[in-house]
């Protein structure tokens, strides 16, 4: 009987997987977020939406899983985190038919709810050693490169958006207030008067604290506002951990370059913030004057395959590197367009490198940005890669023209 019962509920999952992966997920603005945190909405009409959005965000995604290569798939690393997705999935479905103005139904919801975002939390580790042991066997051949790329950036920006649903129902639903205690100016996550400045001074601090540690010293910050209010802070309705995520990652890299352009000098460059405030962008640029990097490495600064080393383990170097493992700048460049801006690096080689994040000013244009599985999104798999439609230049001429210059 049990066995039945499983291979029953194996072939129907599959079923059901299809049949949520028809809808397109629903953007949210910040408007929407606040709204579900303002006086006159519920628990229940935050359930009410969640168990339909849950599932369609999560087949959406769980539908590109399927595409990646056979031999990413059948990693152990993959396999794992496709199982958290296919068990969370089932759970939430639990609630299809469950009464809403149950508050037993409301407060079981609210459970699961904090269940799958704790079964989720290494979901980006356990990815990137699967990219890991997929290199080890297999090396990197530029298309599935590329595919994969395409595929962890949709993928991680879908984790991105269901842990921000299910953070806010947690953060508004899983206490007895609604206002959290640490930060009672939040709806939930989200600040409605963010100080940009603020987060980016505490950020630096933080960073500093790990420069210092690791290179017995540190670069100064100069931070400056421009075109705020009539000297009043620069704010944005925004989730103050998204920006702080951001700088932190920027700081990171730039105190890393700098100590390491001026070796055991006594002074550095100090590091430069700017905050700006326009009637489109708030933008905020980190400045640092550690050598730069050439254009042609840049790219790889936002590449999974590219970044993933093995983990460095934990006894092995007890100070981690600052900055330069793991997923910091691409996943970064995602929370930036989360909300419809953008994170882009400026260098010049040889001097240092402007990081720049884009916020949009207005929350009616800050809505989420997420991925849609259809067939657009399915071709980008399946496309046979021809050749390039631009030339390459030709090593034999070259040669044969330096040979000839000596
Ligand atoms: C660098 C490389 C980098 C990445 C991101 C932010 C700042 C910097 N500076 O040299």
């Amino acid at each position: 009987m049990r066995i039945l019962r499983f291979l029953r509920s194996s072939v129907s999952i599959g079923k059901d997987v299809d049949y949520y992966s028809k809808f397109s997920p629903s953007p949210l603005s910040m408007k929407q977020f606040l709204d579900f945190g303002s006086e006159n909405a519920c628990e229940r009409t935050s359930f009410s939406f969640l168990r339909q959005e849950l599932p369609v965000r999560l087949a959406n995604i769980m539908k590109e899983i399927n595409l990646l290569p056979d031999n990413l798939l059948k990693t152990p690393s993959v396999r794992l985190v496709q199982s958290w997705y296919v068990q969370s999935f089932e759970e939430i479905l639990e609630f299809k038919d469950k009464n809403a103005d149950d508050e037993k139904v409301t407060y079981d919801f609210t459970d699961a709810v904090i269940n799958i975002r704790n079964r989720h939390n290494d979901v980006i580790p356990t990815m990137a050693q699967g990219v890991v042991e997929y290199k080890e066997a297999y090396g990197t051949d530029p298309v599935v490169s590329q595919n994969v790329q395409y595929f962890l950036d949709r993928f991680y920006m879908s984790r991105i958006s269901i842990r921000m649903l299910l953070n806010q129902h947690t953060l508004l639903f899983g206490g007895k207030v609604k206002v959290n205690p640490a930060h009672p100016k939040q709806i939930g996550s989200i600040d409605p008067n963010c100080r940009v400045s603020e987060v980016v001074r505490d950020a630096y601090e933080n960073a500093r604290t790990l420069c210092d540690r690791y290179y017995m010293n540190s670069p100064d910050l100069v931070l400056e506002e421009f075109n705020g209010n009539f000297g009043n802070p620069i704010t944005v309705v925004y989730v103050p951990s998204h920006l702080y995520h951001m700088v932190f990652e920027l700081f990171k890299n730039a105190m890393r370059a700098t100590m390491e352009l001026y070796g055991d000098a006594i002074e550095y460059p100090a590091i430069h913030a700017q905050v700006a405030l326009g009637t489109e962008d708030l933008t905020v640029r980190v400045s640092d004057r550690g050598g730069g990097v050439p254009l042609r490495k840049i790219d790889r600064l936002f590449t999974y395959t590219y970044s993933t080393a093995p983990r460095p383990s934990m006894e092995a170097s007890r100070a981690a590197p600052l900055a330069g493992y793991g997923y910091g700048l691409p996943i970064s460049r995602l929370y930036a367009r989360y909300f419809q801006g953008d994170l882009k690096l400026y260098s010049l080689e040889g001097y240092g490198t402007d990081a720049v994040i884009y916020i949009r000013a207005l929350s009616t244009e800050s809505i989420e940005r997420l991925p849609v599985y259809n067939k657009s999104a399915w071709k980008h798999y399946k496309t046979i890669h021809e050749a390039d439609d631009w030339c390459v230049p030709s090593k034999e001429l070259q040669m044969a023209i330096k040979a000839k210059s000596v």
